[in-house]
């Protein structure tokens, strides 16, 4: 194996020490007050692969991960610039795996070609954090990236406010057609759009995504432009050409939204505070986050997400000033005991008292004053929990939301008072996305499809014929509707597989073996497999079955979410058969977000933990370890 750079350098480094200690030593022998120079010592070296380093949103990328990594001299970056040219970012990737690198961050050209070298790196146990564009599956470290069909929503609220929410016409400059980040843009554009008034939309593809071609482009549209009320272009580079063509053509009642809002001289705030263009909407690059959780992963500090999902802001002249100051804002870490409001679903399942301890011992760690209250699965309790803790006058809120909706009077209530709100665990659907800092959970959707997938694969062939059970969770929660749509996503690959009966059993051990007890009740038992929303219910089925004689595991599969140590062992004793993991291990994440918040830091959009897929075959390997 050619030896990698980095021990070479490491040796270069040592060698060059060596000959500098000798110098010193031998000057300080002739000179009393000669200065001991110690190398710099390279702990890390992080390989840097960006799509390209011509576009200014990579440029700043690249500015991002430099400026954070200098903060640190014990780390050493290699940059490669794969020009745009998936079949070069290969060749870049593996020739920084000669390097010897101990971590990687890529930013990817072209997501279906590189996934499988992403996958082969990290399957070699090199860790590797994706910037930007999400690659497929789960194999990688880290992605950190925007959420661009919420910067698309962000436009279209723009826009409507430009156009007073009533009819208008707009002519949204694309990206590239292959470009996912544009495609999000345009969905989530449309989303608000489409459902106001009369507002046409023409949508015009600008390749490159530069300000001349754009220039060209909208040049091009002539006198059809008098019709046209706002532009809206997926960059602020097309935004600046979109200004210099209606301002030679005159049409300056146009008004003109872009995205990205950078802060350089021709840049997105820039142009808005000039009145060039009207509003951009951020679109960070996530360069300063990589390296910071970089070092996290290098150092094996634990609760590193999977996902961390950027928040992006309307950028308008009124508050170009204070964004941009914000940036420059040094986060000082509050003196006084941060005093925190929980409200938490209950105690309905092992999952659950994890999770509870999990909080608990993270604000002991933490040094956070906890106020906690449980709500024995009771939204209404939750809600006069909250009221309590506004009245209380905490520094913030934080919510396990038992269900999914009815919760924008409350958070409203938050608001107006000045507390912070952060989502633990469950989501919630909500008129306004602000209402709350950030979401710290796992993702359901992925969970379901994961359980499917497993269950697809023990199949003969994707025609088998299988009768599923579907034991649901709490009715109305975010897990439980979730996995229900990522389940149904992936069975739709198996035409012989149909959900012949599903039952709620709100995620507790009674509720699964009541399920069953109705069932047999009613039927002959001829169910080949359930999917479980979580472990207790599993294991309550698989009681129940037991008590009539199945064989949960044997005559039946069973298929559970969460991965308690109880459903690790029914895993080894053969009463289950794969557990999808959901960690409530968030106590630290969620911790080191309000510190965090405290701070002054701005909070991701969402924060998604890491989890896996564990089965009888490799449950013995990890049950020791359990932590729940
Ligand atoms: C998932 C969590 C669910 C668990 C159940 O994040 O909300 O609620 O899967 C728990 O065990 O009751």
């Amino acid at each position: 194996m050619k030896e990698s750079l980095v021990r070479h350098r490491r040796r270069i480094w040592k060698g060059g020490g060596i000959c500098l200690l000798t110098v010193a030593l031998l000057f300080s022998m002739f000179s009393a007050c000669a200065a001991r120079q110690e190398p710099d010592k390279i702990d890390y070296v992080i390989g840097v692969s960006q799509a390209n380093m011509r576009e200014p949103w990579r440029l700043v990328l690249t500015r991002e991960i430099q400026d954070e990594a200098a903060k640190y001299p014990n780390v050493r970056l290699v940059f490669t610039d794969a020009t745009d040219d998936s079949a070069k970012q290969m060749t870049d990737i593996q020739r920084l795996l000669d390097y010897g690198i101990d971590l990687m961050i890529v930013s990817p050209c072209d997501v279906k070609k590189i996934t499988p070298v992403v996958s082969n790196v990290y399957n070699q146990s090199i860790p590797v954090i994706v910037l930007d564009r999400v690659v497929e599956g789960f194999d990688y470290s880290l992605f950190i990236g925007p959420d661009n069909k919420t910067i698309g929503k962000q436009a279209g609220e723009a826009a409507l406010r430009m156009m007073n929410g009533k009819s208008g016409s707009v002519l949204e400059l694309c990206g590239s057609s292959a470009s996912q980040a544009s495609i999000d843009r345009s969905e989530g554009f449309s989303s608000v759009i489409s459902g106001e008034g009369d507002i046409q939309v023409e949508h015009v593809a600008v390749v490159s995504e530069s300000r001349d071609s754009a220039e060209d482009i909208v040049k091009a549209f002539g006198t059809r432009l008098r019709g046209i009320d706002v532009i809206f272009a997926h960059n602020d580079y097309m935004a600046l050409g979109a200004y210099n063509a209606v301002k030679q053509l005159g049409y300056d009642h146009i008004r003109i939204v872009g995205v990205d809002g950078f802060t350089g001289e021709d840049d997105g705030v820039n142009l808005v505070r000039r009145g060039m263009i009207d509003e951009t909407i951020t679109c960070p690059t996530g360069g300063r986050e990589a390296v910071q959780y970089a070092l996290e992963i290098l150092n094996n500090v634990s609760g590193v997400p999977k996902q961390v999902i950027l928040r992006s802001h309307n950028i308008t002249k009124e508050n170009a000033d204070d964004y941009e100051a914000s940036l420059n804002q040094v986060p000082e870490a509050t003196k006084r005991a941060i005093t925190v409001g929980y409200a938490q679903v209950g105690t309905e399942s092992a999952w659950r008292l994890a999770n509870t301890e999990s909080i608990k011992k993270a604000a002991r760690d933490f040094g956070v004053s906890l106020l906690y209250e449980d709500a024995d699965q009771d939204q209404g309790r939750q809600i006069e929990a909250i009221r309590r803790f506004i009245k209380m006058d905490v520094d913030v809120i934080v919510i396990s939301p038992v269900v999914d909706s009815g919760w924008d009077e409350v958070l409203a209530e938050a608001r107006d008072a000045g507390i912070p709100v952060l989502l633990s665990d469950r989501r919630v659907t909500t008129k306004d996305d602000n209402m709350y800092m950030t979401f710290i959970g796992a993702d359901f959707i992925e969970e379901g499809r994961r359980a499917m997938r497993w269950l697809g694969g023990t199949l003969e062939t994707p025609q088998s014929s299988l009768r599923i059970m579907e034991l649901e969770g709490t009715l109305g929660a975010s897990p439980t509707e979730d996995r229900s749509q990522g389940f149904r996503e992936v069975l739709k690959e198996y035409p012989g597989c149909n959900i012949v009966y599903f039952g709620c059993g709100d995620y507790t051990y009674e509720g699964g073996r009541k399920v069953i007890e109705e069932y047999l009740a009613k039927h002959e038992w001829d169910i080949d497999a359930i999917f479980s929303h979580n472990d207790d219910m599993a294991l309550g089925a698989a009681d129940a079955l037991e008590e009539h004689g199945i064989q949960p595991g044997k005559d039946v599969k069973l298929i559970s979410v969460d991965g308690a140590r109880t459903a690790f062992q029914a895993l080894v004793d053969g009463r289950l058969n794969c557990v999808v993991e959901c960690s409530p291990l968030l106590g630290p994440q969620l911790m080191k977000a309000i510190t965090d918040l405290m701070a002054g830091k701005e909070l991701p959009l969402r924060i998604i933990t890491d989890e896996k897929v564990f089965t009888e075959e490799n449950a013995k390997d990890y049950i020791r370890s359990r932590k729940y």
